[in-house]
């Protein structure tokens, strides 16, 4: 890194203390600043670095609520409002046990550049909290959700900050949530959520549109190179939202995806995920993959080692950060594989990273290949804001041309600054330069 560059990473370790992910989030997008900087300095003036990583506002608070027994449990919720310079701040909500200050600082960090990257005048944002949904009633989730939403209230709106899903946010959070912001408002404003059902202002596609893009963005690393996912070996992480879609994709385009996992283990069913049967156990059972095994004769439950263990063309990571370590990319690239989409924010350590990279093969980075979600969810505002609705097939064709724009964004800054292919650096070249040339409209603010 330039001295000017790390110099700004230095102040985010010292003023950020313990904030792992937050760190390696930074680190990355710095360290492909360094050929920015490098042809056009002024991005390095007017404390501009210093500014992109400290987030406008931090908001941490008290979750109090009720348990089906009675008992009150204190979880801690928190929004960081990270940088309104294209739009409101926008990005999901995650409930999980693992979440504190850092993990919402990476998310929102990560979230800025990939708002960016999809041109719809967005800002970045996260929020989330403490609590795990998992083996909580129906009645318990929806006190939990309407007490988040008791303090987050006073803090969104529609020109505002605009929350969605994440890890343990589904429609059924969203729900609650917008039932209880309606109620404290005592205004139907549409657009303050997304991700809604499609009875009240949700938009067709926007379940579809991570796992969705991650596999569009695979498609058209391929095409660079004349090739396509038709016949390909598909190795996916999670079970959720995003690897329920990114199967479906694949599954589409005539590739065939073998695994899938939760923190329980991994399952490979070598004839070809049963979709229908993954669906019925994770969305509607809401029960773990274990259950898919009992039901499905082939299936292999394993409960040690790691999905990537199994060989593929394809690695489609839609579980979490840092799941895919430095040993298990080596894995992969022995297995034969030649392309990694990222469906998860950031799920590659930087070690793996940098495996994959020096191995030449495609590889992804979350910020673009994942950014169908989010632009799918301002597809969704913007329908709320026109009161109207798109059917799927509208909604899908915007998507389709998004993701090819950010793909070939990414490959015309990767070109521009000297790295043909790397997306990596593509991704934040072309990210970064986006918010900075806004922020510096703006002046010092
Ligand atoms: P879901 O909650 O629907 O699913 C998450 C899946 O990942 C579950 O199968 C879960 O298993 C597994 N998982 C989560 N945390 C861990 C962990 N620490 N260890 C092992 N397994 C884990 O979330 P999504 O599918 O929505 O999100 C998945 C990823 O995609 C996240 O990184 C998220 O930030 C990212 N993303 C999501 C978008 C969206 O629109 N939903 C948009 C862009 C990115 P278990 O149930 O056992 O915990
Ligand atoms: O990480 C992400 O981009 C999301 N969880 C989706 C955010 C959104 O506002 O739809």
């Amino acid at each position: 890194m330039q001295d000017v560059v790390e110099k700004v990473y230095e102040q985010v370790v010292a003023r950020n203390r313990g904030e792992v992910e937050f760190h390696q989030a930074v680190h990355e997008v710095l360290e492909s600043l360094d050929p920015v900087i490098a042809k056009h300095p002024h991005y390095a003036e007017g404390a501009l670095l210093e500014r992109i990583v400290e987030p406008e506002r931090q908001i941490m608070f008290r979750v109090p609520w009720v348990d089906d027994a009675g008992q009150v449990h204190v979880n801690r919720g928190f929004r960081i409002e990270f940088n309104s310079a294209l739009g409101p701040y926008k990005g999901g909500l995650r409930f999980h046990p693992s979440v504190n200050a850092g993990i919402i600082k990476f998310l929102g960090f990560e979230q800025i550049f990939k708002n960016a990257l999809t041109a719809q005048g967005i800002g970045g944002g996260k929020g989330g909290s403490d609590f795990d949904p998992h083996g909580r009633s129906d009645a318990e989730v929806m006190r939990f959700c309407q007490s988040f939403m008791t303090e987050l209230a006073r803090h969104i709106g529609p020109s505002t900050d605009v929350p969605a899903g994440d890890i343990g946010v589904g429609g059924r959070e969203i729900g609650y949530m917008f039932g209880q912001y309606k109620r404290l408002r005592n205004s139907y404003d549409a657009g303050v959520l997304t991700g809604k059902g499609l009875a009240w202002g949700g938009s067709l596609v926007r379940t579809e549109a991570t796992g969705y893009g991650a596999v569009l963005f695979a498609q058209s690393m391929l095409s660079t190179k004349g090739e396509s996912l038709e016949g390909k070996k598909v190795i996916v992480s999670g079970a959720g939202n995003v690897a329920i879609y990114a199967i479906e994709k694949a599954q589409q385009l005539g590739a065939t995806p073998v695994t899938f996992s939760d923190s329980s283990g991994y399952v490979v069913d070598e004839a070809g995920v049963d979709l229908d049967l993954l669906k019925e156990v994770k969305e509607v059972e809401r029960g773990r993959v274990a259950d898919y095994v009992e039901r499905r004769p082939g299936a292999r439950l394993v409960t040690g080692g790691s999905v990537w263990d199994v060989p593929g063309d394809v690695a489609l990571p839609c579980a979490t950060q840092n799941e895919l370590d430095g040993d298990a990319a080596v894995t992969l690239l022995r297995g034969g594989c030649g392309v990694v989409s990222e469906g998860a924010n950031m799920p590659s350590t930087p070690e793996a990273v940098e495996a994959f990279q020096k191995a030449g093969i495609l590889f992804g980075p979350g910020k673009a290949a994942n950014a169908g979600g989010v632009a799918t969810s301002a597809l969704e505002m913007e329908q709320n804001a026109g009161r109207t609705r798109w059917d799927f097939a509208t909604a899908e064709a915007k998507l389709t041309g998004i993701m090819t724009d950010i793909h070939d964004s990414c490959v015309a800054a990767a070109e521009e600054y000297g790295r043909p292919g790397d997306y990596v650096l593509g991704a934040n070249a072309a990210g970064f330069t986006r918010v900075a040339d806004v922020m510096i409209a703006h002046g010092i603010v």
